[in-house]
């Protein structure tokens, strides 16, 4: 046992700390009644339950991200400062999680929300793509199934969220729940810096090991990744296909997918995909440089209470 001493932390660590500091937020401080009108008058029932299913899902996945995935994953690493920046980054997906719920409480009945947490209950897809994850966080014992079990982080936070964030982000980017999109793209970018970082301590970690060791876990990234995306594959169906957005989605999430495995410097499993495959509103919804808001250094447009924050630019992720 030894104390944090943080006049040795290193630059990187260094760096995550002081951003996840920096974009601190709290989902009480965007103001949500706006959206109101929009859910009542502009909505049809299976665009509302589309909406709540997909935000339900993203409560399942930050509550077990929050609860086991970044505390286990923190448990395990010896670097103190990347402990510290883990726990805060746990801590934050507990607000997100959060969240959600605040979303839902100004848009829907205590009877729709216990329906709706309901149905994430029983939702086979949903159970079956969080097991299969929650089962790498559960069993890390060495280097190597930690290496996993932050490959699985980094597939969770910059994957497999985003079937959740393509329909908020959809909405925006026409101008509607734009209150609701606010608080998603806060989430985003909190995931953007979780996903690079936990990508960072999961390539380092991997630089230890053998070229065999290597090629041992670059394949078993493969393999838990294809059984991640053929369940993600139905889960978009059964949510997207009567709003007819299935095709949209999956493209969306393979885009997501390069970019998990870009943070883990492992092969892209869809290089041949181009950023004109991605549905141009949702990348309106997505990029949130066309608004007051800079993803990387403010809080967002409905944000009250303002912070002094410095960029980040591209160049400190290199
Ligand atoms: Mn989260
Ligand atoms: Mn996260």
């Amino acid at each position: 046992m030894k104390a944090i001493n943080w006049n040795d932390v290193g630059e990187l660590d260094k760096l995550f700390w002081d951003q996840n500091v920096r974009q601190f937020w709290v989902d009480e401080e965007i103001p949500l009644s706006n959206d109101k009108l929009v859910w009542d008058k502009k909505l049809n029932p299976d665009e509302k339950t589309a909406y709540q299913k997909v935000l339900g899902g993203l409560t399942f996945l930050d509550t077990q991200q929050a609860s086991l995935g970044m505390p286990l994953v923190a448990l395990h690493v010896n670097n103190p400062y990347a402990k510290s920046v883990l726990n805060f980054m746990g801590m934050m997906e507990h607000m997100h999680a959060k969240s959600y719920s605040s979303i839902f409480m100004t848009l829907c009945s205590t009877e729709e929300i216990n329906d709706l947490f309901g149905w994430v209950d029983r939702d086979k897809f949903l159970a079956e793509k969080t097991e299969l994850i929650v089962s790498y966080y559960k069993s890390i014992n060495d280097e190597k199934s930690l290496y996993l079990a932050m490959v699985c982080s980094v597939m969770l936070e910059t994957f497999l969220f985003y079937s959740g964030f393509f329909y908020p982000l959809y909405l925006a980017g026409k101008g509607m729940m734009v209150n609701s999109g606010e608080i998603i793209n806060l989430i985003i970018r909190d995931e953007s810096i979780h996903g690079v970082y936990v990508g960072l301590q999961a390539q380092e970690l991997f630089g230890t090991f053998s070229p065999s060791l290597q090629s041992q876990m670059a394949n078993q990234a493969q393999a838990v990744f294809k059984l991640l995306f053929d369940l993600e594959l139905e889960y978009t169906q059964s949510i997207y296909d009567k709003i007819g957005l299935r095709e949209s989605v999956v493209n969306f999430v393979k885009y997501n997918a390069n970019k998990a495995f870009a943070n883990c410097g492992l092969d892209l499993p869809f290089s041949d995909l181009k950023d004109a495959d991605i549905n141009p509103i949702v990348l309106m919804g997505l990029n949130t440089k066309t608004k007051t808001h800079d993803f990387f250094s403010t809080k967002g447009n409905g944000y009250v209470k303002a912070m002094r924050v410095e960029e980040l630019t591209d160049e400190d992720f290199l």
